[in-house]
């Protein structure tokens, strides 16, 4: 604990302390005043009045130093407070930008916004909406409990159909009491976010306006690591996913199939007399049909069936929460999709056909003996005259005719 001496009753104690003095030296001053009246009249001077003007003016100068030195002293004080308040400021930037940073889907910038974004606003009414597959996407208030479905998104609306101009000026706009950013990724909306026209203050309103900033950074970078990886997973010539990535896929979902004892099935399809083709209408023509193929894969099958270019002329397709009987329908009508479409190039027109392999997932599977069975299967398709669907029973060299399985 500090003991203060001095303090608000500063001059009330002075005045008690120089009254003492008067009492405690009452005959020395006396003294000296004798002495000064004796100047006074021997001289003829005014000595009194003149030590007794100087005496107040030196009080007056005293005083005003110590208010000038206290308002100094308050003013050092605020802005060590707005030092510190913008250095606290800068630190949550700091870590909404690290976590920006790390976020590399955009399920993770979403949490990273959900965490961070409501701090920078200090309290004040905040809501995020981000694009996602062209519908608006809540960041906070995932529930609708803040407010009504419906209620945000209509706002979004309105805003991104202002002039682009108003859109790229990076001015807030005010709009139902809020004042809304625009986050802009590659100069498209992307988001906006929300505050409180009335409540919020102005740090609030700067550390939002940068965080904003920040976001559309990370989402430019999100959607780039996309493409960069999409790229890297697919086979440039038929669109399809590399042979990586399927047996990398097959795993996950075989682990998934074991968890949730979903069946899975996996076809494996290749061109019939490629090598063929290539001889008689050349290479390019080869690539060709490879893509025409492929492009027709991605049309026909499910989304949630994954189309890996396997090598060479061979497709492996796998088909997640589909039994065997399933999948070999599957297989037959991808035959006669694939069949029954010619591929035309410089004046050559063909109508490739497709041998099939099915082969559906056993308990304790490997992805290497599921796609050993289907490849099996394919084989014994190709022997059996090609352009027909075979497939693999559960012992692994058991290979039955497609007529089989339907019974
Ligand atoms: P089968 O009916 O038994 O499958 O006969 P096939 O002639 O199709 O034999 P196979 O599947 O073994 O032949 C694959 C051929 O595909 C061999 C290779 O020259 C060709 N090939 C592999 N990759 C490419 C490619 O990227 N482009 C082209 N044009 N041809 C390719
Ligand atoms: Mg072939």
């Amino acid at each position: 604990m500090r003991f203060r001496v001095s303090g608000r009753h500063d001059s009330l104690l002075l005045a008690g302390f120089a009254f003492a003095l008067l009492l405690v030296f009452q005959r020395s001053l006396q003294y000296l005043l004798n002495i000064a009246t004796d100047i006074e009249r021997t001289y003829g001077v005014a000595l009194v009045p003149a030590l007794l003007v100087l005496s107040v003016m030196f009080v007056f100068h005293l005083h005003a130093n110590r208010r000038e030195m206290r308002a100094e002293a308050a003013a050092a004080a605020a802005e060590a407070r707005l030092a510190r308040a913008q250095a606290a400021e800068l630190a949550e930037l700091m870590t909404f930008g690290q976590a920006l940073s790390r976020a590399l889907t955009v399920d993770a910038l979403h949490e990273a916004v959900w965490r961070h974004l409501p701090i920078l606003a200090k309290g004040t009414d905040i809501w995020v909406l981000l694009r996602r597959e062209g519908e608006w996407e809540r960041v906070t208030d995932r529930g609708h409990a803040r407010w009504r479905s419906g209620e945000l998104e209509a706002i979004a609306d309105r805003i991104v159909r202002l002039p682009s101009e108003r859109l790229a000026s990076g001015d807030a706009i005010p709009c139902d009491g809020f004042m809304c950013h625009v986050i802009t990724v590659g100069g498209a909306p992307a988001g906006i976010v929300g505050i409180g026209e009335h409540h919020a203050s102005e740090e609030a309103r700067r550390a939002v306006g940068t965080a904003i900033t920040l976001v559309g950074i990370a989402l430019r970078n999100v959607q780039l690591f996309a493409e960069v990886r999409a790229t890297a997973l697919r086979d440039e010539l038929t669109g399809c996913f590399n042979r990586a990535h399927a047996l990398e896929s097959l795993e996950a979902e075989l682990t998934r199939s074991r968890r949730t004892n979903a069946p899975l099935s996996v076809i494996m399809l290749d061109i019939d007399h490629f090598k063929r083709i290539n001889d008689e209408h050349g290479h390019l023509f080869g690539d060709q049909v490879l893509a025409a193929i492929g492009h027709r894969l991605r049309q026909v099958l499910r989304r949630s069936d994954l189309r890996c270019r396997y090598g060479g002329d061979e497709f492996l397709i796998l088909l997640p929460e589909t039994p065997a009987a399933g999948a070999h329908h599957v297989a037959e009508w991808l035959r006669s999709e694939l069949g029954g479409e010619d591929v035309s190039a410089d004046g050559v027109t063909i109508r490739p056909s497709v041998s099939i392999g099915v082969a559906t997932c056993q308990p304790g599977d490997r992805a290497e003996a599921l796609v050993d069975r289907a490849d099996r299967a394919l084989y014994a398709a190709k022997a059996a005259g090609r352009n027909c669907v075979r497939v693999a029973f559960s012992a692994p060299r058991a290979v039955v005719p497609a007529a089989v399985v339907n019974r």
